[in-house]
């Protein structure tokens, strides 16, 4: 490439300016005189979204002529935060961009700061969709992107004295200007009612309710417009917008009452990333919009004028985790009661088309649904499921080990197991974990389905776009800015990491970006901070195995260490929090508290002026994250090893140069092989230490009892030194690291401090810092999200990129 087949039209800045000014009249109905900034962003959005178009075309018709076997990604959850700043990148438009903003007098930044982000997802998982759909369209897979148009979308945080509240999010109060909505495409989905005998394999089924499913379209150009696929999002509406007789009676709820349970389908997210509780709501959100995908794949596959036994040499479907697990009976259903399959050749057709990829070990993060629920909400897929379950059994002639109904349970990971061709893990580590534990059985009976593709990021979102120091000083060192498309080429910084006048550069880069990132901390959460300081971030959604608490407990330690001895030479640092709880995780609530009850006695403290300060600003998000992350110095990827899949901000960070804290957890593993051993700070047990130590008898209180600044932190925090006195309040805390914490923090913590006391050290040596964040970028080529996209291409969808 090198720019030579870019499909995006060039555009200057004043034929955006005459565009704007266009939309703003025709398509927002506003005159410049009375045009808010958000007139002027939505204008600018639609004036891009018509450039968008054409390229968007011409990969739809070029997929059909080429007949490309497509690729569809079924997700819960999309988080893809704000989209103009990343369609302008993609597009090369940001030097007419600017220019087109100005001549219409308005400032660039407010502008595209004032985009809502859209938060249709809680949080990894979600994230990774979004940065795939980048990736498919970069590299050229024909692809959509399938989920639901939530109304409301991950809840927005508040802190009420340092306690989390949480208010409903409001992504669509604006319009959202990206999408086309497609009336005409709206398919029926059915819940509940009876079923009876059909001919052969097949039944009759008679929902007792129905919802239709309606298409809203978003184009996701990829880079320089080379290809564009699209999201397609599914909203609820009712069949009938409302009963007429009620209405004329005057029982105007009576009236409305058919579309409030259809459009209580796709009202809100679930915030819950760890514990699935079995809600009906839940599953019924996940069938409708697997099913409401899976009608629209067989539609268009028909229309190519194909037979559906023909599907798996067309289309690859991939589930991103059990959430659209229900596709394998569903695809069957259609199959067999639509279109006059047998039963086998039905699953085989489905078998061969459907790949799964598993994202979590935890055993209470996988999703069972009572078989009283699905046979109720789902009465025909209860059936088809339990005949999926005997084939099985049959097949791999073992009638008493892997059973997908269990215990009046239906066990969505074995049935998206044994319904797909493929299943992946998400990165090295997870993948053996994966065939180790959880899958064992099912991987003996199926030695070669379970495959590692190791996660990656956007570069374009996580470079290119948040860090525009970097990018400059890339594209001048590459020689053009095809590394955002190509990033192995990184790797040529390597040798620059011993060029003392490259290294001034780099880091020139890294402390505009902290000035930045200070000024816009006090600004926006009123917290000032020292921007020469060390910028030691952990931003991730809160739980315990993330262990956000080991980091609060390190850092009270770290304060206590410095008061105990001023002259001692610790690292003036900023530690910095982001993250949310799920509103119902008491104990991720309580930690929360716990953290911002550390920060405010050590913001307090005129002791730790220029020392150590503590930030956690309130509604992590995408769009915070983007402004964190270039301005990282450390990067915390603590997890209790054996427990996070893979991590993706671990990815982000060292990209921009933050050298990482962790343990040898997911991907963690994968960048220290990137980036040598020497150049990353790794701590505490492996994933099979800390196994040995469970199965030891693991007693907690015995390494609280040896580490005497680990022992002082948990006693002030019960003595309520921390918190105004009020010893009560973080008992459940202190009560759990004592008697059996579950995630071996305390087994950990020597460990840790003193590996932060290592980290200090790196710091007072400013070169050699510096040196080893080169080093860390230049490795990061490996975690391009496209280098993962390819490897789904080659080796679970059979498919050839077209770029
Ligand atoms: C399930 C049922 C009911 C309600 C909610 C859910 C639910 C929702 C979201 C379950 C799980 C999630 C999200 C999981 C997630 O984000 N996992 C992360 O995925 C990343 C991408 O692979 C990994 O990098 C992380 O390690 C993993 O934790």
């Amino acid at each position: 490439h090198d720019g030579a087949t870019d499909t995006a039209k060039q555009i200057d800045g004043e034929a955006l300016r005459v565009a704007m000014a266009h939309s703003l009249r025709y398509a927002i109905g506003k005159d410049p005189v009375t045009a808010t900034l958000s007139d002027w962003r939505l204008a600018l959005t639609r004036a891009v979204r018509d450039l968008v178009v054409d390229p968007w075309f011409a990969a739809t018709r070029r997929a059909y002529a080429e007949k490309r076997k497509r690729v569809y990604y079924l997700s819960m959850e999309f988080l893809i935060g704000r989209l103009l700043e990343d369609a302008i990148h993609n597009l090369g438009l940001e030097a007419a961009a600017r220019e087109a903003v100005a001549a219409h007098g308005v400032d660039y930044a407010a502008l595209v700061d004032d985009e809502p982000d859209a938060a249709l997802g809680n949080g990894g998982l979600g994230r990774l969709a979004a940065c795939f759909l980048d990736s498919m369209s970069t590299v050229g897979v024909a692809a959509h992107g399938y989920g639901i148009r939530y109304e409301h979308g991950l809840f927005r945080q508040r802190f009420d004295q340092g306690w989390q509240g949480e208010e409903p999010e409001d992504w669509l109060r604006q319009r959202h200007a990206w999408e086309f909505e497609r009336s005409e495409v709206a398919y029926p989905i059915g819940f509940g009612g009876e079923v009876s005998p059909g001919e052969g394999d097949g039944a009759l089924w008679t929902p007792s309710d129905t919802v239709l499913a309606a298409a809203y379209d978003t184009p996701i150009p990829g880079w320089r417009g080379r290809w564009t696929n699209t999201l397609r999002l599914w909203d609820a509406q009712p069949v009938r917008e409302f009963d007429l007789e009620p209405f004329n009676r005057g029982d105007y709820m009576a009236a409305a009452a058919p579309s409030v349970f259809a459009e209580t389908i796709s009202r809100v997210l679930y915030p819950d990333d760890t514990t699935p509780q079995g809600k009906e709501l839940r599953l019924k959100q996940e069938y409708f919009f697997t099913a409401a995908s899976l009608a629209d794949i067989l539609r268009r596959h028909r229309a190519m004028g194909l037979e559906p036994r023909s599907l798996a040499a067309h289309a690859a479907i991939q589930l991103n985790d059990t959430h659209p697990a229900i596709a394998g009976p569903e695809l069957v259903r259609l199959l067999v009661d639509d279109h006059g399959l047998d039963f086998d050749e039905a699953f085989d057709v489905a078998s061969a088309t459907l790949n799964y990829t598993n994202h979590t070990l935890m055993p209470e993060a996988l999703e069972r649904w009572s078989t009283d629920l699905m046979g109720h909400a789902l009465p025909r897929h209860m059936q088809i499921i339990e005949r999926i379950d005997t084939r099985h059994a049959r097949e791999t002639k073992r009638p008493d080990s892997v059973r997908i109904v269990d215990n009046g349970e239906v066990r969505m990971g074995d049935l998206a197991f044994i319904s797909a061709h493929r299943v992946n893990g998400v990165s090295a580590l997870h993948t053996d974990l994966m065939k180790q534990t959880v899958f064992a059985e099912l991987h003996a009976l199926h030695p070669e389905k379970i495959v590692n593709q190791t996660n990656g990021v956007t570069p374009r979102r996580w470079l290119y776009g948040c860090n525009a120091g970097m990018r400059r000083l890339l594209t001048e060192t590459l020689g053009s800015e095809e590394w955002a498309a190509d990033l192995d080429r990184i790797a040529a910084l390597a040798p620059l990491a011993e060029d003392a006048a490259f290294r001034e550069r780099f880091q020139a880069i890294k402390t505009d970006n902290k000035r930045a990132c200070a000024a816009w901390l006090e600004r926006e959460h009123g917290v000032s901070v020292d921007p020469t300081a060390m910028f030691d971030i952990q931003i991730k959604r809160i739980h315990e195995y993330k262990r956000q608490l080991m980091n609060a407990l390190e850092t009270a330690a770290l304060y206590n260490a410095i008061k105990a001895d001023p002259s001692a030479e610790f690292a003036p640092r900023v530690k910095i929090f982001g993250g949310k709880a799920a509103p119902g995780y008491a104990m991720a609530k309580l930690i929360i508290k716990l953290i911002n009850d550390i920060a405010a006695t050590i913001n307090a403290d005129p002791a730790m002026k220029g020392r150590l300060a503590v930030a956690y600003p309130a509604n992590y998000n995408v769009s915070m994250a983007e402004i964190l992350i270039p301005a990282a110095d450390l990067s915390e990827q603590i997890s209790t090893a054996g427990k996070e899949a893979s991590g993706t901000g671990n990815m982000k960070f060292a990209m921009n140069g933050a050298l990482t804290v962790g343990t040898l957890d997911g991907a963690n593993v994968e960048i220290r092989d990137a980036v040598g051993e020497e150049n990353i700070f790794i701590f505490g047990q492996t994933a099979a230490e800390v196994l040995a130590t469970r199965a030891n008898g693991y007693a907690p209180q015995s390494f609280i009892d040896a580490d005497p600044r680990l022992a002082q932190v948990v006693e002030q925090i019960e003595a309520g030194f921390f918190s105004g006195g009020d010893g009560e309040r973080f008992r459940a805390v202190t009560e759990n690291l004592r008697g059996h914490d579950w995630f071996q923090v305390c087994a950990d913590f020597t460990s840790y401090y003193d590996r932060q006391r290592v980290v200090d050290d790196a710091w007072a040596k400013p070169e050699e810092w510096t040196r080893k964040a080169v080093l860390n970028a230049a490795g990061m080529g490996v975690f391009s999200s496209d280098r993962t996209i390819r490897g789904y291409a080659a080796e679970v969808w059979g498919v050839t990129p077209a770029c």
